[in-house]
C-alpha cells in the first residue's frame, strides 16, 4: 500500500505549525525485475545440458527487454555511454569504425546500472539456478556486437580463461539478433563437455595439469579469428568432434547455457547486412572458490547463499547477495538440493534427513 511522505503531524512538527496540505503519496518503489514471471526448468533440460554441454531455452528473456538490449546497443553506437575502459581488443589491430571498436565489451555492469540488471535477469538465474545452483555467483558480462563481415571466436574452453574450483563454471548467452550459420551464431560439441581442460603452452590460462598425458595447447581462440584459424592447436583436438559439431541457431530472446569444458566457437558474419548481437553473462556455484576477476569478494551472490566472500550489486538490483536465503549452508542443517519433482520441473528441495541403512 502506498504510504504518504508526510504526516500533517509531521509537518506541523517541522513547521511549528498546524497545516491543512494534503499528505504527499509516494509509490512504493518495487523493482520491475520483481514483476518478471518466474521460470521453471525442467527434469529433461536438466538431462540434455549434463548429457550435451549445452542448452538452449527458447524464448527466455521476454521480448520488452530483448528490446531493451537492443536499443542499448544502439545508444553505445551513438556514443552515449562510455564503455572505453570495457573494450576488448586484440593486440595491434585498429578499429576501422565505431562498431568494430565495439565488437566485444566486456564488464560493463561494473559502470552501467542495465547490463547489471541483465547480469541478474531473473528468469536467466531460474535456469542457471537449477543447473550449477542453488547458490550462484554472478561474475562476468560481455556484449558482443558482430557486425557483417566481423571474424568469429576460435574453439576455445571458457573454464580455461576463468577457473573455479571445484569447476561449476557456466556461460549464458542471449541472443539479441536471429544468429545463423550466415550472421556466424555460436557452434557447439555436444558431448565435448567431458573433455578435460587443455592447459596452455604458455601465457595466461588454465587447465588440467594433474592429468598424466593432458595435451599443451597454443594459439586458444580467445580473440577475433578467421574461420581456418591455424595457429589455434585446441582446434586438432575439437576437430575430433567434427561431425557432431553444431550451430546454435537462436532467436532473439533465446538463451544458450554451456559449461566451462565444452569446446565451442563462432564463425565469420558472412551476410552483407545483417548484425549478431549478444549479451553474454558466466557464472559459477557460489561454493566454489576462484581467484578470477578480484576473486570471490568483488563477484555478486546471486541467488542463495555461501560460506564464501561475495559483492553486492553496484546499482541495487535485486539478488540474493541484498538479501541471502537460506540454503546449504551455515548452519550444517537444511541441505536443499536441485532435485527433480514428480511433475518433471527441477527445483530446490529439502531430502528426506531420517536415518537410512545405505
Ligand atoms: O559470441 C561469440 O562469438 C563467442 C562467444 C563465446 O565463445 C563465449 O561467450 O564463450
Amino acid at each position: 500500500m502506498a504510504q504518504p511522505l508526510f504526516t500533517k503531524q509531521d509537518l506541523a512538527q517541522n513547521n511549528g505549525m498546524m497545516t491543512t496540505t494534503l499528505p504527499v503519496e509516494q509509490e512504493p518503489d518495487v523493482h520491475p525485475w520483481d514483476a518478471i514471471p518466474a521460470y521453471a526448468a525442467t527434469v529433461e533440460q536438466y538431462r540434455s545440458f549434463r548429457r550435451d554441454g549445452f542448452l538452449i531455452v527458447r524464448g527466455l528473456v521476454l521480448p520488452e527487454h530483448v528490446d531493451e538490449l537492443r536499443s542499448h546497443t544502439e545508444d553505445l553506437l551513438d556514443e552515449k555511454f562510455d564503455v572505453s575502459p570495457w573494450v576488448h581488443s586484440k593486440g595491434g589491430e585498429e578499429p576501422e569504425s565505431r562498431l568494430q571498436m565495439l565488437h566485444r565489451i566486456h564488464m560493463g555492469h561494473l559502470s552501467i546500472p542495465l547490463w547489471e540488471r541483465y547480469m541478474l535477469y531473473p528468469r536467466v538465474l531460474d535456469v542457471v539456478q537449477a543447473l550449477t545452483g542453488p547458490d550462484v555467483l554472478a561474475m562476468q558480462t560481455m556484449l558482443f556486437m558482430k557486425g557483417p563481415g566481423s571474424n568469429g571466436q576460435g574453439f576455445h574452453q571458457d573454464s580455461y580463461y576463468i577457473p573455479t574450483f571445484p569447476d561449476s563454471l557456466l556461460g549464458a548467452w542471449i541472443a539479441i539478433d536471429r544468429a545463423d550459420t550466415e550472421n556466424g551464431c555460436l557452434w557447439m560439441s555436444p558431448g565435448a563437455n567431458a573433455e578435460p581442460i587443455y592447459p596452455p603452452k604458455s601465457g595466461y590460462g588454465y587447465g588440467d595439469i594433474q592429468l598424466d598425458g593432458i595435451e599443451y595447447v597454443q594459439g586458444v581462440g580467445g580473440h577475433s579469428n578467421d574461420d581456418n584459424d591455424p595457429g589455434n592447436t585446441l582446434k586438432q583436438i575439437a576437430d575430433g568432434y567434427g561431425p557432431r559439431e553444431v550451430p546454435a541457431v537462436m532467436e532473439p530472446g533465446d538463451v544458450a547455457f554451456f559449461g566451462g569444458h565444452i569446446f565451442h566457437r563462432s564463425l565469420k558474419n558472412r551476410s552483407e547486412t545483417r548484425m549478431r548481437r549478444s549479451f553474454v553473462n558466466h557464472y559459477c556455484n557460489a561454493r566454489s572458490f576462484t581467484s578470477w576477476g578480484g576473486g570471490n569478494e568483488a563477484l555478486i551472490l546471486a541467488r542463495g547463499n555461501t560460506h564464501m566472500p561475495f559483492a553486492k550489486p553496484k546499482f541495487g538490483t535485486p539478488c540474493a547477495a541484498l538479501n541471502p536465503e537460506t540454503s546449504v549452508s551455515d548452519s550444517g542443517f537444511v541441505p536443499e538440493m536441485m532435485m527433480a519433482t514428480p511433475g518433471g520441473v527441477m527445483a530446490p528441495q529439502e531430502p528426506n534427513l531420517e536415518p537410512h541403512d545405505d
